[in-house]
């Protein structure tokens, strides 16, 4: 549990490189801090659309836009910053409560996401003002108590 920007790091990956074509491996443990529990991916995106607008309680994930490119805002309610992602050998580590928005995606961009956890709701906070609420308000407990 973190929730400060300065731990959500831009990986560089690994590359096999060849003349075939290149290898990007992900390891849990070896390439992301935690275990991987689950993946997906966000492709089709509209070009005008954004998506995320949530942090989470306790996943932790990477993002890898291994095509085309696409920003991603990250924000622990004191400070907001945006990062590009457009190489398929840079990960992008979102730590614990941090709200993250997706915008700006390139024609045909597909975002890889490996997450320290399968799919919960309950381990989603939806609304801003109760996020940062919640930073602020230890009492409330950043577990979501
Ligand atoms: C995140 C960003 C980068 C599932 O049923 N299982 C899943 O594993 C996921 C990711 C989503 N869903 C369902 C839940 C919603 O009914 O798919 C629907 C759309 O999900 P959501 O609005 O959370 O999608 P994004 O793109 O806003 O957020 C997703 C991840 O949920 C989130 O953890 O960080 O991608």
């Amino acid at each position: 549990m973190s929730g400060r920007l300065s731990d959500c790091r831009l990986m560089e990956l690994r590359r096999i490189n060849a003349r075939q074509g290149n290898i990007t491996p992900v390891e849990q443990w070896r390439d992301v801090p935690f275990s991987i529990a689950r993946v997906y991916y966000l492709y089709d995106l509209p070009g005008g659309e954004s998506r995320g607008g949530h942090a989470h309680l306790e996943l932790q994930q990477l993002l890898v836009c291994v095509m085309g490119a696409l920003d991603v805002v990250i924000d622990d309610g004191s400070e907001r910053r945006t990062i590009r992602l457009d190489r398929a050998y840079q990960g992008l580590l979102i730590c614990p409560m941090i709200w993250r928005e997706l915008q700006n995606f390139s024609s045909g961009a597909i975002c890889l996401v490996l997450a320290s956890e399968v799919y919960r709701e309950s381990d989603y906070i939806r609304d801003y003002a109760d996020f940062l609420s919640r930073r602020d308000d230890p009492s409330k407990g950043i577990m979501g108590a």
